[in-house]
């Protein structure tokens, strides 16, 4: 070897070393897992209080990290949620980020800053794994059949594994990197929203096929797939549909993929479990075990799959460079359009833990959710109540990450990250959240804006939130909202309702 060749050699090596000692340095570029749950209640974790159901995973995960009792998502459903996770921006500032179907196109801009987009910009390798409910493709007419996009990969994912919209809406199938998983050539899907479509059986026709009845009055009577009645009509496409059972099973499997993958590279994993959405149809070994009927049973699961997640890390020796982020996309929901008897078998568990009102709804218990996030060694073990939400990661990881966002990009995404970190106790002052009605948050005052909607919605039983009046009430004294105080302070009313509509006219 001659002495330049030599030379250059050393220098790469040294250069490769300094790269990877760089890339593998816990506290410049940790890991981070981000866990979203669906429809999951403050008060569904042991950790949040529960006591008719024990989630020792969970339990596990609270006590090694911070157990925020005030993280909120940006909205009671969804969409939005995931929309101002993705962004940084709240919902309601764009139309059409409502609960999308399962043909709708892509409704997160392409050429924006997103968490994922962010993340691969500060040299993380990202991923989706799990539901995805944002849209896919430009149009709603589209073909299954080829490559499905723009979606998740176009707007920061380097590796996607969907299902494209939610557990009881066609198309019931999975998609790694824009293709559908297992489709035949010589079998191909189609979907649609508005007319039935192919011979497959409905759920309205044909309700004695079902092994899982939809509620009256609550549709989820299209095609039938696995024995459920879904929303919305698909045809084709017979050896790609998903079994219920192994929906779970399969996103952690792809998850595992790949962290295994990635282990040498610092990665962003977002992972969007279903559970306990609608359908709730565990695998059979969870079937029966939590005494709650089906939506326990799946809230059992999804603690078992947290807990293989763990375990995954401790193996790959990740355990202690990896922040783990867990939380839900809106609160909870008992009947949601099954009869999986969530209501008959409660025996006094409460899914919304101290709060009222639900998924749907503008009051606590439809964005305050369980929120937790754990660092091994980084961070240490407690509980704050700092405002805190979803929609703030972007801004704070960028902040840590030293990923500066041009100024028109999430805009409402404020950086947290010492919340997060447990270095404060400071969250937010103002928050907004969305429930049928706007509410805005300041300094533990709430207020509700007048909103026509019925009070109550009795198809899924739960307080919406809606009052034609306005709503005033004192969190830090009244967490339940049981006392509306809006006569007593018109000037309090005021000053809030200013404030929210300056936050609407930010530019
Ligand atoms: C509702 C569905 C509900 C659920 C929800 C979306 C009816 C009557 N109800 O429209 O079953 O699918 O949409 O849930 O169709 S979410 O968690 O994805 O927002
Ligand atoms: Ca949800």
């Amino acid at each position: 070897m001659n002495k330049n060749i030599l030379a250059l050699a050393l220098f790469l090596a040294t250069f490769t070393a300094v790269g990877q000692s760089i890339k593998k340095s816990a506290g410049n570029h940790p890991n981070v897992i981000y866990i979203m749950a669906d429809d999951l209640g403050y008060g569904d974790l042991s950790c949040y209080g529960a006591t008719k159901i024990h989630t020792p995973n969970m339990d596990k995960l609270a006590a090694s990290g911070i157990r925020f009792t005030n993280g909120h998502c940006s909205s009671a459903t969804c969409t939005p949620s995931r929309y101002a996770l993705m962004t940084g921006e709240y919902p309601w500032r764009k139309k059409g980020t409502g609960i999308l179907p399962g043909d709708a196109a892509l409704i997160i801009p392409t050429d924006r800053t997103t968490l994922p987009n962010m993340f691969k910009k500060a040299g993380y390798k990202t991923a989706i794994v799990g539901k995805w409910h944002l849209g896919l493709g430009d149009a709603v007419a589209k073909d299954w059949n080829g490559e499905v996009k723009p979606g998740p990969n176009e707007v920061g994912f380097d590796y996607s594994f969907i299902f494209p919209a939610t557990a009881d809406r066609v198309p019931t199938v999975f998609l790694e990197n824009h293709k559908i998983v297992a489709l035949e050539a010589n079998d191909p899907i189609a979907v649609d929203y508005t007319k039935k479509i192919g011979d497959d059986p409905t759920g309205k026709e044909h309700p004695e096929l079902l092994k899982l009845k939809s509620s009256p009055g609550q549709g989820h009577d299209g095609t039938i797939v696995n024995g459920i009645g879904r929303i919305g009509y698909m045809s084709g496409g017979k050896l790609a549909r998903w079994v219920d059972e192994e929906v779970s099973s399969t996103f952690l499997a792809k998850a595992e993929g790949f962290m295994e993958k990635n282990q040498k590279d610092p990665f962003f994993l977002y992972l969007a479990l279903t559970e306990p959405h609608v359908p709730r149809m565990p695998a059979t070994r969870f079937k029966g075990k939590s005494g709650l009927g089906l939506r326990g049973d799946v809230i059992l699961q999804l603690d078992w799959t947290v807990g293989e997640i763990m375990k995954q890390l401790k193996y790959l020796g990740l355990d202690k460079n990896t922040i783990v982020i867990f939380t839900s996309d809106n609160g909870p929901v008992l009947d949601d359009g099954y009869e999986d008897e969530a209501v008959a078998k409660l025996n006094g568990h409460t899914p919304a833990g101290p709060m009222r009102g639900g998924k749907y709804s503008a009051l606590e218990g439809g964005t305050r959710v369980p929120f937790i996030i754990s660092w091994p060694g980084r961070i240490k073990p407690k509980v704050s109540d700092a405002l805190v939400s979803q929609i703030d990661m972007l801004a704070s990881f960028s902040a840590f990450l030293k990923q500066p966002v041009p100024t028109r990009d999430a805009k409402d995404s404020e950086n947290l990250i010492a919340a997060f970190l447990g270095k404060s106790d400071h969250g937010r002052s103002v928050y907004v959240e969305q429930g049928g009605a706007l509410a805005i948050v300041k300094d533990g005052w709430k207020y509700i804006t007048p909103n026509k909607g019925a009070a109550y919605d009795k198809l899924v039983g739960i307080e919406t939130g809606n009052s034609s009046e306005p709503q005033l009430y004192d969190l830090n004294k009244d967490l339940g909202e049981k006392h509306n105080i809006a006569a007593q302070y018109p000037e309090k009313v005021k000053e809030l309702d200013d404030l929210l509509n300056r936050v609407k006219e930010k530019k």
